[in-house]
C-alpha cells in the first residue's frame, strides 16, 4: 500500500491529522491496532479547550459538538469546607466544552470514512523502517498477514505504549519524567450531574473531581494510592468516599446511580524531545503525558496535529520545510506550558504526603489566594480554557 502520510494510531491525534490532511488534498492511511468498536467506546478525556472547539468547528466537525457539548464558563474549587467559583469566561473571554473523547473519535471516524478515507482497524504496526530515506515504511500485521505501508512521512500517534517512539535510535531522544505516588479511580455513572460546572475538590482524604458527559451521565474521580486494586472498590465504597470528599458544603449532595464503568489510571508527567526524527513525526501521548488534573491530554494531541497539518500542507504545496523543521520546537512550547499547569494543579489539589502538615497548609494558602487574587485566578483560567498562543 502507498500513501503520502502514514499515520499510526486512531486516537484524537491520528484521526484529526488524517482529517486535516484530507482537507489539504494530501492522502493518508491510519493504522489502528484495536477494533472500531473499541476505540469508539473507550472512556478517556472529556474537556475541550476553546482552541480545540474552534478547530473542530473550523474543519466541519462542529455540528454534533454544538448540539450535545456542554459549554462551561467556570469551574468550582472546593476546599476547607468552602466552595469558590473561578469565572473563567469573565476572566478570559473563552470557555471550555464538555464533550467526551469517544464522541470526538466517533465524529472523526465518521467524517474520514464519509470522505473515502482509509482507516485500517485491527491493524497493528509492528515496526518502522527507512525513516532516514525519502520513502519510509510502516510494517503492520493485518488479517493474519505481514503488510507494508509505503509513504513519504510517518506520524506516530500511537500513544504512550505505541511502537513509533521506539523506532528512534538510542541517544536521540531526551526523556523528562515525573511519576506520582497516587492514581485516579474514575467512574462513569448513570446519574444526572448534580452540578452544571466541574468541581475540583481538595480534601484531607485526597482529591476528588465531579465531571460529566451529558445531562444523564456523570464522570467522577477519586485520588487513590498508585498501587490500588479496583477490586477493593465496590460501588458503595466509591459513592461513600465521593460523598465524604465532595459533600463538604451545607445543603449540597451528589446524585448517585448505577456505575457503568470504573478504572484506575496512573498519573504521570512525561515529555520526549525532540518530537521528530528524520521522516518520523510524533504527536500526542506518543511524546507527552500530563496528569489529567489540568484536562490537557486530548487538547495537546489536537494542538500538535494542527501544527503538523499546516506543516505538511506547506511541504506538499510549495516544498517548504520551515514549518516541518519548526514543528518540534513550536509544539514543545505548548507542551511545557501544559506540563507546568498540569503539575501545578495536581500539586495544589492532591493530598501529597500525609505526614507533612506544612505542605497541606501551603496548598490551602494557594487555593485561598485563588479566591482573593483576580490575577492568580486569571492565570488558572487562561491555562484551563487554553492559551490561544504560547
Ligand atoms: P491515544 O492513546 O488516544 O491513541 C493512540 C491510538 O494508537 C490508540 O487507539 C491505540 O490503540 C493505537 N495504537 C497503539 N499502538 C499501536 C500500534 N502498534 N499499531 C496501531 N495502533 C496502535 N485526559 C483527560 O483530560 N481526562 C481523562 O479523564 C483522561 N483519562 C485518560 C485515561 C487513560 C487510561 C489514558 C491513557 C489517557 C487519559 N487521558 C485523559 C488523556 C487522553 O485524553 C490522551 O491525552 C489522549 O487520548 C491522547 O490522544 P492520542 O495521542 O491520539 O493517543
Ligand atoms: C473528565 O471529564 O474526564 C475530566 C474533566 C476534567 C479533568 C479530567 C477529566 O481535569
Amino acid at each position: 500500500m502507498r500513501t503520502q502520510v502514514g499515520i499510526v494510531g486512531a486516537g484524537p491525534a491520528g484521526l484529526m491529522l488524517s482529517h486535516l490532511l484530507h482537507r489539504q488534498g494530501i492522502s493518508s492511511v491510519v493504522l489502528e491496532s484495536r477494533s472500531r468498536d473499541y476505540v469508539e467506546h473507550r472512556v478517556r478525556a472529556g474537556v475541550l479547550e476553546q482552541g480545540s472547539v474552534d478547530l473542530l468547528r473550523a474543519t466541519g466537525l462542529g455540528d454534533r459538538l454544538d448540539r450535545e457539548g456542554l459549554r462551561h464558563e467556570g469551574i468550582e474549587l472546593r476546599f476547607d469546607g468552602e466552595s469558590h467559583r473561578v469565572a473563567m469566561t469573565e476572566l478570559t473571554g473563552r470557555a471550555i466544552t464538555v464533550y467526551g473523547q469517544q464522541e470526538v473519535v466517533k465524529d472523526l471516524i465518521a467524517a474520514r470514512l464519509a470522505a473515502g478515507g482509509t482507516i485500517l482497524f485491527s491493524a497493528e504496526a509492528t515496526r518502522l523502517s527507512g525513516l532516514e530515506s525519502p520513502s519510509p515504511v510502516v510494517h503492520y500485521r493485518y488479517e493474519g498477514r505481514d503488510e507494508e505501508l509505503h509513504c513519504d512521512f510517518v506520524v506516530g500517534c500511537d500513544g504512550f505504549h505505541g511502537v513509533s517512539r521506539s523506532a528512534v535510535p538510542d541517544g536521540v531522544l531526551h526523556t523528562y519524567e515525573r511519576t506520582y505516588p497516587f492514581a485516579w479511580l474514575g467512574v462513569l455513572a448513570a446519574a444526572a450531574p448534580a452540578v452544571d460546572e466541574l468541581i475540583y475538590a481538595h480534601h484531607e482524604r485526597g482529591f476528588a473531581l465531579y465531571s460529566m458527559r451529558s445531562p444523564e451521565i456523570s464522570r467522577l474521580y477519586l485520588q487513590v494510592p498508585a498501587d490500588e486494586d479496583i477490586a477493593d472498590w465496590p460501588d458503595e465504597r466509591i459513592w461513600a468516599e465521593l460523598r465524604t470528599r465532595l459533600e463538604t458544603v451545607p445543603g449540597w449532595s451528589l446524585n448517585e446511580g448505577p456505575i457503568l464503568e470504573k478504572a484506575i489510571t496512573p498519573l504521570r508527567s512525561f515529555v520526549v524531545e525532540p518530537m521528530q526524527w528524520q521522516r518520523l513525526y510524533l504527536a500526542g501521548d506518543a511524546v507527552h503525558i500530563v496528569p489529567p488534573t489540568g484536562a490537557k491530554g486530548m487538547n495537546l494531541a489536537l494542538a500538535d496535529v494542527a501544527l503538523l497539518g499546516d506543516a505538511f500542507a506547506a511541504w506538499y504545496a510549495d516544498g517548504r520545510t520551515d514549518l516541518l523543521d519548526d514543528y518540534s520546537r513550536t509544539a514543545l512550547r505548548r507542551v511545557w506550558r501544559a506540563q507546568q499547569f498540569s503539575w501545578w494543579m495536581t500539586s495544589m489539589l492532591h493530598r501529597l504526603n500525609a505526614d507533612d502538615p506544612y505542605e497541606a497548609k501551603l496548598q490551602s494558602a494557594a487555593l485561598r489566594y485563588l479566591t482573593t487574587s483576580p490575577a492568580y485566578a486569571t492565570s488558572l483560567a487562561e491555562n484551563y480554557v487554553g492559551l490561544p498562543t504560547v
